[in-house]
């Protein structure tokens, strides 16, 4: 089985668990493409639901394919998100924001009763931190922020580059018009400890650890889809 099988197979078992008349969280990545192409089928079939896009990107595939969207605002609370992730540990926390939508997909996330990551066997580690962690920041102080960030993460005994993501010659600019610090930190011990110290640092906008959202997460790997709860 392929990665885009995989991926597939996750979306598949995510898909069980929407039922009529939801309102759906619809998270960003090529995984969570899989279950947006899955779910129009079932729309196309008759099933009622509302979904809530986590980025301009997810936003254009919905339209594209015939997905009902409203937007957040006009959906308050929502009944369950389906999101992708760049890495999961055994305790469902996440790192998100690979894909440059972590703030609308916390914010999705957050809003909703229920929230299934779907993933790839390769998102499952042992330990956060291989995969960069995702900062969000405000452009303005730039410098300072990273300065904030490098001493914050010395305090806790992490090391490792933080590059400003970018985009052809430029940063890259979200959604919501900010930029993004990816942190090489290799490994994150005390995930729940750098989450709430990034919190404190003000031009930190949000970062990409995801801690006590996920209600549980569907990992496709050769074998077949399983669950990790
Ligand atoms: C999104 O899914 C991002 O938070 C995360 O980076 C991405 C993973 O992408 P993929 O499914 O393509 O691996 O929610």
């Amino acid at each position: 089985m392929d990665a885009r099988e995989m991926k597939i197979k996750a979306a598949e078992a995510a898909l069980q668990h929407v039922e009529n008349g939801m309102r759906l969280g619809i998270g960003t990545g090529s995984t969570a493409e899989e279950f947006v192409r899955l779910l129009a089928e079932k729309v196309a079939a008759g099933l009622k639901v509302e979904g809530v896009p986590t980025s301009e990107r997810t936003a254009r595939l919905c339209l594209e394919l015939g997905v009902p969207l409203k937007s957040l605002d006009e959906l308050p609370e929502l009944d369950l998100t389906i999101d992708g992730a760049d890495e999961v540990d055994a305790a469902l926390r996440l790192v998100k924001g690979g894909g440059g939508a972590l703030l609308r997909e916390k914010i999705v996330a957050s809003a909703s009763s229920r929230m299934i990551v779907i993933a790839d066997e390769t998102k499952v580690v042992e330990t956060l931190g291989k995969f960069p962690l995702p900062i969000e920041v405000n452009p303005f102080g730039l410098t300072t922020t990273r300065i904030a960030i490098e001493k914050l993460a010395s305090r806790l005994g992490l090391s490792g580059e933080i590059k400003l993501r970018k985009s052809g010659d430029g940063p890259f600019t979200t959604d919501g018009g900010h930029y993004i610090f990816d942190a090489f930190f290799g490994r994150i011990p005390d995930a729940e400890a750098l989450a709430i110290q990034l919190n404190s640092i003000p031009g930190v906008v949000e970062h990409g650890l995801f801690i006590n959202m996920a209600s549980f997460a569907i990992i496709a790997g050769p074998a077949g889809a399983r669950t990790l709860q």
